[in-house]
């Protein structure tokens, strides 16, 4: 077993590519510390000191000791190797088939899947949704043109808001949600057969089944349960569901209000330290979070 290192997870409880890495670390019996950030309300992956760590300002962030991780899939990758012989990946045979499903997960977007479920089901917040990601590219496009700290990547990040709102708009979203639903149903058909108890790769666990545990906890709260119509999934998601690492992951089967109320007001202690240069003497230390552009 390879030497603990001190890790840091940077992540939101509800936060979908979150639960991939809290998934993976767990899995992979890793310690680390929670810094949970508030990505909905006070948006802290958009604050300058969180752009340092991740300049696409996207949750999770995995940070240690000479190490930035800045993707779930990296995070995953991560894991892997730290796990050594405990998961699936550990077997060179098997590891480019388990790397063509962690990639075939990372091309659904589930952010869309998730969106146009919400929207289907509750058309009078089209105009909402439409009104909050036109203000954040506005706020995005106006933080850029009075920042010299990394301009691009504000105005990449307005450009990607500018795209969900064409992907949750431009068509109906029960157009959308019928186009995510055969997009998931192709992906779960290809996925191998599972022997009963096994998992996706045989006995041991791999990243293949961290993405489909999260996958499916997700199409269970979305209750688009039923596109998981094989016999050998279903079970193999009971099976996976009993899992100690499940359950101390916090893979969200369901909205979990108070957590997600809780996480709003601890965010705010987040730390997010900034790698600035140590204060001249007589200057303030910097803070942890600098101040709005
Ligand atoms: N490819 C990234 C995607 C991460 C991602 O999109 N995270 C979402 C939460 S699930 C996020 O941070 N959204 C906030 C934002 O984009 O402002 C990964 O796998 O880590």
């Amino acid at each position: 077993m390879p030497a603990p290192v001190e890790l840091e997870l940077f992540h939101a409880p509800s936060s979908y590519y979150s639960m991939v890495a809290r998934l993976a670390l767990v899995e992979a019996h890793l310690p680390w510390i929670s810094r949970v950030l508030d990505i909905h309300l006070a948006r802290q992956q958009l604050s300058d000191a969180y752009r340092l760590l991740n300049p696409g300002m996207t949750v999770p962030t995995l940070r240690g000791r000479d190490l930035v991780l800045t993707d779930s899939i990296e995070i995953l990758a991560f894991a892997a190797t730290q796990a050594g012989c405990l998961w699936a990946d550990d077997d060179p045979d098997l590891r480019g088939k388990i790397t063509a499903v962690v990639q075939e997960h990372a091309a659904l977007s589930i952010e869309t899947l998730t969106f146009s479920k919400l929207l289907a089901s509750n058309p009078r917040l089209v105009p909402f949704v439409a009104r909050l990601l036109r203000g954040l590219s506005h706020n995005l496009e106006r933080r850029a043109g009075c920042t010299d700290r990394d301009p691009a990547a504000l105005r990449a990040k307005a450009t990607q808001n500018r795209e969900r709102l064409q992907r949750f708009t431009q068509a109906p979203a029960a157009e959308t949600l019928r186009a995510m639903r055969a997009q998931v149903q192709g992906f779960l058909q290809r996925l191998p057969v599972v022997a009963p108890d096994q998992w996706l790769f045989g006995a041991r666990i791999s990243r293949a089944d961290v993405v489909l545990a999260v996958l499916i906890a997700r199409l269970v709260m979305v209750e688009e349960w039923a596109l998981v119509q094989r016999d050998d999934l279903r079970q193999w998601w009971s099976r996976y569901q009993r899992r100690p690492a499940f359950a101390a992951a916090e893979v969200w089967t369901g909205f979990r209000r108070g957590r997600f109320l809780q996480a709003l007001l601890m965010a705010p202690c987040t730390p997010i330290l900034s790698p600035a240069p140590p204060a001249a003497p007589g200057q303030a230390p910097p803070g942890l979070q600098p101040p709005p552009d």
